[in-house]
């Protein structure tokens, strides 16, 4: 996340990191049930095993290790949309079952607990503040490649045709209608490289909402570059079919 400030993991206890073993930090992701982390597909560009992957819950720095907070897990099934398109991004969306060393699920504690999934086809409203989070890139001229520390900041969100529109028209890799954007109206806050994955929440009556996947963007935090999010609200049928689940509005 480039600007924004440090958030304490119970502040998003939804937020997942997803590390390849042996290679480190991966992805963000998020936990929307007990049993189930919804991520990005491109996040699997390297290697589509699930042995490859761990998940951490409830972490606060990707290179420390609280016990006392974090939950580890191993994945029981990876599934990529079978309709990703790497070309375009198109479909960014992957599902990860997990399970600890006791055959257990995700625990609900103060740092680790499910967000809410919105009802189908339904968007927050355009120009909303939403709440980016994810351990990815500071900024782009830093040699630190990721963000020790877990960090949030708000983008307002933008319609796909308001971005295709005022941004991303003349652009290589023209939008899709699983896409919309977001950005700070100062340019100076953005997801960035490892933040994919993560979420993009929105607070409707109270409640925490996942309306979007970390997806791409033309570089980071550059003016007139919105993030491109991936729009959960169009895979609810996706969700339910491969998860078995079908409510989620309980957090
Ligand atoms: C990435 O490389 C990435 N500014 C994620 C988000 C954005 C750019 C790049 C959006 O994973």
């Amino acid at each position: 996340i480039i600007g924004g400030y440090r958030s304490p993991i119970e502040s998003q206890p939804w937020v997942a990191s997803i590390f390849r073993k042996k290679r480190g930090f991966d992805c963000g992701g998020t936990l929307i049930a007990p049993c189930w982390v919804l991520t990005a597909a491109h996040c699997f560009l390297y290697s589509q095993r699930k042995e490859d992957y761990t998940v951490y819950l409830g972490k606060n720095a990707i290179n420390e290790t609280d016990l006392s907070k974090e939950q580890m897990f191993t994945v029981t099934k990876l599934m990529i949309h079978e309709r990703y398109e790497s070309e375009n991004y198109n479909n960014d969306i992957a599902l990860l079952q997990i399970v600890n060393s006791k055959g257990q699920c995700a625990q609900r504690t103060s740092s680790v607990r499910t967000v809410c999934l919105p009802p189908a086809k339904q968007m927050m409203p355009y120009g909303a503040a939403c709440k980016i989070s994810g351990y990815g890139r500071v900024s782009l001229s830093s040699e630190l490649k990721y963000s020790q520390y877990l960090k949030e900041t708000y983008v307002n969100a933008i319609s796909q045709i308001a971005c295709d529109r005022d941004y991303y028209g003349k652009h290589e890799i023209p939008l899709t209608d699983n896409m919309f954007c977001a950005a700070s109206p100062t340019w100076k806050e953005d997801a960035c490289q490892g933040d994919s994955g993560g979420p993009l929440v929105y607070e409707q009556n109270g409640r925490m909402f996942l309306f979007g996947i970390i997806s791409w963007g033309d570089q980071c935090a550059t003016e007139l570059k919105p993030g491109v999010y991936t729009k959960v609200t169009n895979y609810n049928k996706w969700i339910a079919k491969h998860t078995g689940l079908h409510s989620f509005t309980t957090g």
